[in-house]
């Protein structure tokens, strides 16, 4: 899955030239980046997050940026959602019964008690972590939100591989899977990305990244 990073470029900017735009080198030139996530018997490990944190770049997403979770066939839709700091999310019910969901998780807890359809308000999440989600009517549901503080981020497919569009430059790039839960952070190391070409790298997580089961 391939996540497009929308241009940082204001509306304001957008009616100059292109070579006014030519002097803003850094917004110009995004570089390919694929990141493949194994675990610690480098098997692919899909629904991996991986971040990649730009110096400079505003760590928390605009004003009003909304994401969607929703909760179908008794599922969390998706059961990983990552999200830049700052963004709302809205929680549908598409299911004809009640959800009844929760976080525990110091990242956000929250609760939104019986409902069907669209909850009235969103919830906000202002702080990089994990949120762990379950469903108090429905044991089996499990979803994670994972916030990061970059607008550069990006889930690993089913063969384990995350493609980002980042600025040449000395970054970090983290990576969080679902079995490390809420209770453990991110991996994280520098990434130095060259503005001559595409550039791919492999993240291997360590060891003891056994699934926990969402707290109650
Ligand atoms: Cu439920």
């Amino acid at each position: 899955m391939r996540h497009l990073v929308a241009p940082l470029v204001p509306a304001a900017l957008r009616t100059f030239s292109a070579a006014a735009l030519a002097m803003l080198p850094c917004l110009a030139m995004a570089v390919p980046v694929e990141v493949t996530v194994l675990d610690a018997r480098n098997t692919p490990l899909n629904d991996a997050v991986v971040s990649i944190e730009v110096k400079g770049v505003k760590p928390t997403a605009a004003a009003g940026t909304q994401a969607e979770l929703a909760q179908r066939n008794r599922s969390f839709a998706p059961s990983v959602l990552p999200i830049q700091t700052g963004t709302s999310v809205q929680f549908p019910n598409l299911d004809t019964v009640r959800h009844h969901i929760y976080s525990f998780s110091a990242a956000r807890p929250f609760e939104i008690k019986l409902y069907a359809g669209t909850p009235a308000s969103p919830v906000t999440f202002d702080k990089a972590g994990t949120a762990v989600l379950g469903c108090n009517i429905h044991d089996r549901m499990a979803g994670f939100i994972h916030v990061v503080n970059t607008p550069y981020f990006a889930k690993t497919s089913s063969s384990g591989v995350a493609q980002l569009d980042v600025p040449a430059g000395e970054h970090t790039v983290q990576v969080w899977h679902p079995s490390l839960a809420d209770t453990r952070q991110p991996l994280r190391q520098p990434l130095k990305v060259l503005a001559t070409g595409a550039q791919s790298l492999t993240l291997t997580l360590p060891a003891n990244g056994t699934s926990t089961p969402p707290g109650k």
